[in-house]
């Protein structure tokens, strides 16, 4: 149990902590050649992702803050299956580090994994609390729906306090990982370099013939001819919609604009609800060599 832990944590336990040091440590559980790709870094985005894209800007409920996606029922919703794996993989860095948050390590975790896959560099903040509890949790259908489109997808980011050109940034970090049909019930990764942060999801989405995948699974779609890669329907709003699409073809052409407008939205998305210390120090962390 992390009880112990959690007592310990209060809005300014962060003064503490070394945060390179955690860096390096997260840094260090990434590569593992027995799972998935051989890296925890896309899980460990997914998961910064959910503990914060739950924000609510007009009831400003949700957030990573108290990180409740630890928490049934929230840690059960069908958008984080999954998301154990990578907090089981996170959870010895709370005994090393008993002083630092969950939302900190899980939001950081996500900044860790950007950068050592060869992201822009994320700014962060520590200061988050573990001063929620279970009936925090966020109600479930916060986060977005693969099976829907570029409505759907507006208004579940809108929610957040996003725009277009935000949101299309965002989707970008679909060039890591994959889907796993035990988690999402879909299949495949969304191009042949899951471990590497690059603008392909863009170059893919553009440049492929994607057709439905012929399975008994979820409604999916494949690359034609070669039916490796992978694109969920709401990926393909991107494409279809008019306005994300002109930001889609920007990050395609330029990956500096793409990580330039990443950094920026990434940064927005492990902020949202957390109220920070007025001095706590703003991180630029230097990727590891
Ligand atoms: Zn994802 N995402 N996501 N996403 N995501 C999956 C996997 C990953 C959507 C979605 O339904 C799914 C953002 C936006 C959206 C990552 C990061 C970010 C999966 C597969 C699904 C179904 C899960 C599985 O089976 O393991 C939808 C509909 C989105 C909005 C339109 C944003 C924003 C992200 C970060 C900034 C990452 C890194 C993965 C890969 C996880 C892994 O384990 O490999």
């Amino acid at each position: 149990s992390s009880a112990d832990g959690e007592a310990k944590v209060t809005a300014d336990s962060w003064r503490k902590i070394d945060f390179q040091n955690v860096y390096k440590d997260i840094a260090a559980l990434l590569e593992d050649e027995d799972y998935d790709d051989g890296s925890y870094g896309p899980v460990f985005v997914r998961l910064a992702w959910h503990a914060s894209g739950t924000y609510d800007v007009r009831t400003k409920t949700g957030g990573s803050d108290g990180a409740t996606i630890r928490f049934a029922p929230e840690s059960g919703h069908g958008a984080n299956a999954g998301l154990d794996v990578a907090r089981a993989r996170l959870e010895p860095l709370k005994k090393k580090y008993p002083h630092i948050s969950y939302g900190d390590l899980y939001t950081l975790a996500g900044v860790v994994a950007v950068q050592e896959l060869g992201g822009p560099t994320i700014r962060w903040r520590p200061g988050r609390t573990d001063g929620k509890v279970a009936t925090d949790c966020t109600p479930d259908g916060r986060l977005p729906d693969a099976a829907q489109g570029a409505s759907h997808v507006r208004d579940i980011f809108y929610r957040m306090g996003f725009n277009d050109q935000e949101i299309a940034a965002l989707v970008g970090a679909h060039a890591l990982g994959r889907c796993h049909t035990t988690r999402s019930g879909y299949d495949g990764p969304w191009n042949a370099s899951p471990t590497a942060f690059t603008n392909f999801f863009y170059t893919e989405l553009l440049d492929n013939t994607w057709v439905p995948k012929k399975w008994s699974g979820p409604f999916q779609y494949v690359d034609k001819p070669s039916g490796a890669f992978m694109m969920l329907p709401a990926d393909m709003a991107f494409k279809t919609d008019p306005v994300f699409r002109t930001h889609v073809e920007r990050y395609a052409a330029d990956q500096d604009a793409f990580f330039a407008d990443f950094a920026k939205a990434f940064a927005k998305l492990l902020e949202l609800g957390v109220q920070f210390p007025a001095d706590a120090p703003v991180y630029e962390f230097k990727a590891l060599d």
